[in-house]
């Protein structure tokens, strides 16, 4: 019997973006179903009643939650095209580690870029640009974080990409100034189909942070 895939998600979350690539990356057929967040189905409510967040992959029934988790599971589920994670112990705990550096750091202070102004948003700035900063060193002059080959690391990162132009947008700044490594890594990725075709449009992503600005009342 054909696997059934089932994949809950929000078109703009770089959380979601990570599974799609790896779906993608992995040629897994997929039903992707859109959630409203605002008014999340009952199906999400059910799957991920402890986070109640996307995204969630559904496998035959069964939930998958978290998306560094539901990488390492599809990358262990469909092994042969597209390893995400090194094969080595000591790789794969490298990988790891950035994947979750990535995790502590970038999605708050991006966040902190949109939606704070003066100091607070200078301090999201600088920050932000550190944490790039010190993301260059680990790539240093790999192609990838994966090395030769997007890999984990380059999955769990790529989707941020997707919003640069609203962090400078609102933010009033140029990342590719301050982190030019950065964007040429990111443009690399983009040369790959399930990079570009996941990616949304950044002015859409835009346009989301104006309403998001206006729902929380920051404008
Ligand atoms: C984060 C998922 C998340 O924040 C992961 O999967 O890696 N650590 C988790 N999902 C958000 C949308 S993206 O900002 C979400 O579902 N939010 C709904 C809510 O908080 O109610």
């Amino acid at each position: 019997m054909a696997d059934e895939v089932i994949l809950l998600d929000f078109w703009c979350s770089m959380f979601g973006m990570r599974a799609r690539i790896a779906l993608s990356e992995k040629g897994v057929q997929y039903e992707y179903r859109e959630e409203d967040l605002t008014n999340k189905s009952p199906l999400l409510l059910e799957k991920n009643p402890v986070h109640k967040k996307i995204p969630v992959l559904i496998h035959n029934g069964k939930p998958v939650c978290e998306s560094l988790v539901i990488l390492q599971y599809i990358d262990e589920v469909w092994p042969e095209k597209s390893p995400l994670l090194p094969s080595d112990p000591y790789q794969r705990a490298h990988a790891k580690f950035w994947a979750d550096y990535i995790d502590k750091t970038v999605y708050d202070c991006g966040k902190r870029i949109w939606s704070t102004k003066g100091e607070e948003q200078e301090a999201a700035k600088k920050e932000f640009i550190e944490i790039f900063k010190v993301l260059e060193s680990e790539l240093g002059e790999k192609p990838y974080f994966g090395g030769d080959s997007f890999g984990f690391v380059d999955v769990a990162l790529i989707g941020f990409y997707s919003w640069f132009p609203a962090y400078e947008t609102f933010g009033n700044f140029s990342i590719e100034a301050e982190c030019p490594k950065s964007i040429a890594w990111a443009k690399r990725c983009l040369q790959r189909e399930s990079v570009s075709k996941t990616l949304p449009d950044s002015k859409k992503i835009c346009e989301f942070v104006v309403e998001m600005k206006k729902m929380f009342g920051l404008e």
